[in-house]
């Protein structure tokens, strides 16, 4: 050693250690100094904050080294911009993915406390809806263990999606205040803070070159603050980070303010600011019209385009080569005023010509839908985008007014395709349509699933289609095996291991190998040990929760995520209340003995969402409390479904239902949680259940219901829901039960919209798919008696998952659409000089 090492010091040395009784001191340092607590008086939650300090400490040096390299100019990065990241709890995951899971658990255990007590502390962010939120999530994670450099823009919100509590059956939400305890996995970067404006009005002026330009007054300016969260790959040093924004006032209450007696006008506006990041909206569908939605997706796009250029810039790089420092996604079309922001940015702030700044913005951004449901398209009243957005509104006309004269060549004469091309829809009120600005400013357009990529080619973005066929492309979702296997389900995880090693974790495909193994009786007989502790742990947790005694050797039919009538939770009613009413009729009938799970939460301003979990808890209180059925059929709806509640769900399900509509679910990815964990499914040719049937093989899959060519048919045709009613008893007999107050204390009043929108309307097709429903799930029941062959049936399930891992989703993205290599993160240790 030369002396100017031995004299400096290495600031992590005393904070990186790994050894049992060095991370056991660090937990009780970490006790002391941070939370001001010794053993005798700590809390758990002081416990859990003292172990996750240590688990950061000990992240740092790989995360500051990720950092370091991103840096270097020549490395390109993906940006995923996204108003939603559902990540789930950090601790237990970070643990795995550092391979520090069974030290720390010892560690903890030395100090008399056990690991799971501690993870069950953790508050989950909660600031995504659902699958999509969620599937941003994943992306992050396999960007980190395929060493991609990435970071991830999104909103910090202070509160995130509600906790839902049910009170008499009913949902009631509570505000989620995530952060009352404080947030160990997050950084502040004040110092790296930008400004945003909104309102106000444009004005042209000649510059010193006497070029025509255009300048914003807004009429003000908020404060966006960066919010630093690591990510941490599997076995990698690639750690990398979601950088989520916080509004603040721009100008802090300050005394210059109080002394001119504008007193409540500093503290109007700071109220006014940090209203904007205060709460997620909880609709997974837009709400067309809310100001402070659009005001939340201008901030943070804004925040996170002036970060990247400035990074850009700082490591000396040309904007018109911006595109090659970042591939920038947009997460549906919440994000996709990012179009017209890096094209305000380039073209006024930067003064680049019009025609490269184009160049620079088509080049930079991908775009993912992720729904099909016209309703569900974002478009924004003109007038209140003009009036937030008035540089952007001009900017929009203009890459329109080029977009369709380059159209117009294509489509000659056809006014009628131009119109239906327009980033502008004419039609009736004028709006902004948010998913014809992100396809014209993108180079790649994609879907989440085969059929979902086709259906969009052929309906909702056909005239795009039409134009530019090149730039569509398909990128079937997947979920991380990482969280969704590993993490949740380590029994059958070790099980997998024991048999073909851990090469599975980060190649997924390796699952192949347990196809050997499926009509191994000894592995099958492990195979069914384990699923049968799983469903034993559930049904514990259940009854102490819930008091609802469950049959663990009962199948376990669930059906989790978030309420809507296109995911036809109430099919799985009618299912139920059939297999009642059988009952009823014959009392000695030889039936499966199940247990329905449901799980999930309603936009609070969807009614008919709500009736469906009203009715579920009603259908629930009955059946659960009528001695002639309750020890064959149980009904259970988890309450304040969320990501941490859901680890242990998939590992314990029989049955997986994937029952929507054909041509309504873009993807699914709790299908593919399910199947992982070795779940059967019965399943619609809808989203991703088309590609999952396929892997699986037919054979291990059950499948009913209309295609939808079929609905398509049927729905031309004049469907009338009342024909299925009147021919089909047992729909019949199941429909009136609920209609006869039979379910709700003799009220006929309380489930009177649900019924009427069925046996009236019917828009999700439920009557036309009850029978096929009824008749697979019979199927079900029997194929679950045949032990053997289910046994054998779940194994080539999680055998044939391989696919459906994001690591493959993400590789497909990389080298698609991004464009971007992996690039190993070497540690080098950050050496502080002694004085
Ligand atoms: O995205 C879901 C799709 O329904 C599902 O099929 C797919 O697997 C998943 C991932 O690709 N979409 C979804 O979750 N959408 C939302 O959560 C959402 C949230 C907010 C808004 C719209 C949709 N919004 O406009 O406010």
């Amino acid at each position: 050693m030369t002396t100017e090492q031995t004299q400096s010091i290495q600031v992590e040395d005393d904070r990186s250690g790994l050894g049992i009784e060095t991370l056991r001191r660090a937990i009780a340092d970490n006790l002391f100094y941070l939370q001001g607590k010794w053993p005798e008086i700590a809390t758990l939650n002081d416990f859990y904050m003292a172990l996750a300090n240590t688990v950061r400490d000990r992240l740092m040096p790989r995360w500051l080294n990720t950092i370091r390299n991103y840096r270097r100019s020549e490395v390109r990065v993906v940006a995923y911009l996204s108003a939603e990241f559902l990540l789930g709890p950090h601790l237990g995951i970070k643990l795995i993915n550092l391979g520090i899971e069974e030290l720390v658990r010892q560690a903890v255990a030395d100090s008399g406390l056990a690991l799971e007590d501690l993870l069950a502390q953790e508050e989950e962010p909660g600031l995504g809806n659902g699958g999509l939120g969620r599937l941003a999530a994943c992306y992050m994670e396999s960007l980190a263990t395929l060493e991609i450099p990435a970071i991830g823009y999104g909103i910090r919100y202070e509160f995130g999606i509600f906790d839902q509590e049910l009170r008499d059956g009913w949902q009631v939400e509570v505000t989620d205040k995530w952060l009352q305890y404080g947030n160990p996995w997050e950084i502040p970067r004040p110092e790296s803070a930008v400004m945003v404006r909104f309102g106000g009005r444009t004005e042209a002026y000649t510059d010193d070159e006497g070029a025509y330009r255009v300048r914003w007054i807004p009429a003000r300016v908020v404060k966006g603050v960066p919010y630093d969260t690591p990510i941490v790959g599997y076995y990698v040093n690639t750690t990398n980070t979601l950088r989520l924004w916080r509004a603040e006032a721009a100008e802090s209450f300050n005394f210059q303010a109080f002394n001119q007696g504008d007193y409540y006008g500093a503290v109007d506006q700071k109220i006014y600011s940090e209203n904007l990041t205060k709460v997620l909206y909880p609709n997974d569908e837009p709400l067309q019209g809310k100001q402070l939605r659009l005001e939340q997706q201008y901030f943070f796009v804004s925040c996170a385009l002036q970060d990247m250029i400035r990074l850009h810039r700082g490591a000396g790089g040309d904007l018109r080569q911006f595109h090659q420092k970042f591939a920038v996604q947009l997460n549906d079309t919440h994000p996709a005023v990012a179009v017209a922001e890096l094209m305000r940015l380039l073209v006024d702030e930067h003064r680049l010509p019009w025609d490269a700044a184009w160049e620079v913005s088509q080049s930079t951004f991908g775009f993912t839908n992720h729904t099909l449901l016209p309703e569900a398209l974002e478009k924004w009243p003109l007038p209140l985008f003009g009036s937030l957005l008035p540089r952007h509104l001009e900017i929009i006309y203009e890459i329109n007014q080029r977009f369709l004269d380059q159209a117009r060549v294509h489509f000659l004469g056809d006014s009628q395709k131009l119109a239906q091309l327009s980033l502008i829809d004419e039609s009736g009120e004028r709006y902004v349509r948010m998913a014809h600005l992100a396809c014209v400013g993108s180079h790649a357009i994609n879907g989440v699933a085969e059929l979902h990529s086709e259906l969009l080619k052929q309906t909702v973005l056909k005239d795009f289609y039409q134009l530019w066929p090149q730039k569509f492309q398909n990128k079937t979702n997947g979920v991380t095996p990482r969280r969704w296997l590993l993490l949740c389900n380590p029994r059958l995880s070790q099980l997998i291991t024991e048999h073909i090693g851990t090469d599975w974790v980060c190649q997924l495909e390796q699952l192949r190998q347990l196809e050997a193994y499926a009509e191994d009786r000894e592995f099958q007989r492990q195979w069914r040990q384990i699923k049968r502790a799983v469903k034993q742990d559930l049904a514990d947790h259940i009854q102490q929760t819930l008091n609802i005694a469950i049959n663990p050797d009962s199948l376990f039919d669930i059906q989790v995520k978030r309420i809507h009538e296109y995911k036809r939770q109430h099919l799985n009613v009618l299912h139920i209340i059939t297999l009642y009413n059988r009952i009823r009729r014959n009392p000695d009938i030889d039936i499966v003995p199940r247990t329905f799970i449901f799980g999930g939460k309603a936009a609070p301003g969807y009614i008919m969402a709500k009736l469906m979990i009203k009715v579920i808890t009603s259908v629930a209180e009955v059946v659960n409390n009528d001695p002639q059925v309750c020890d064959r059929i149980k009904v259970v709806f988890l309450p304040d479904y969320n990501v941490t509640n859901s680890q242990p769900v998939y590992p314990a399900a029989d049955l997986s239902e994937q029952i929507s509509t054909a041509g309504k679910e873009a993807s699914g990815t709790g299908n593919m949680k399910f199947s992982l964990n070795g779940a059967l499914t019965i399943g619609t040719l809808d989203g991703a259940n088309v590609e999952i049937r396929q892997a699986v093989g037919a054979e291990n899959f059950f499948l009913f219901g209309l295609t939808i060519e079929e609905v398509q048919q049927l729905q031309e045709s004049g469907y009338n829901p009342w024909d299925y009613y009147n021919r089909t008893p047992d729909l019949k007999e199941a429909i009136n039960l609920i209609n006869s107050g039979f379910f709700s204390h003799g009220n006929r009043e309380l489930f009177k919209p649900l019924v009427d929108s069925l046996v009236y309307d019917d828009p999700y097709l439920l009557l036309a798919d009850y029978s096929a429903y009824i008749d697979c799930q019979d199927t079900v029941g029997q194929r679950f008696r045949e032990t053997d062959t289910w046994t054998r049936m779940s194994i080539l399930n999680s055998a044939r998952m391989g696919y459906f891992s994001s690591d493959r989703a993400i590789r497909e993205y990389c080298q698609d659409i991004w464009h971007v290599t992996p690039i190993s993160v070497q540690l080098k240790p950050y050496v502080q000089a002694d004085a």
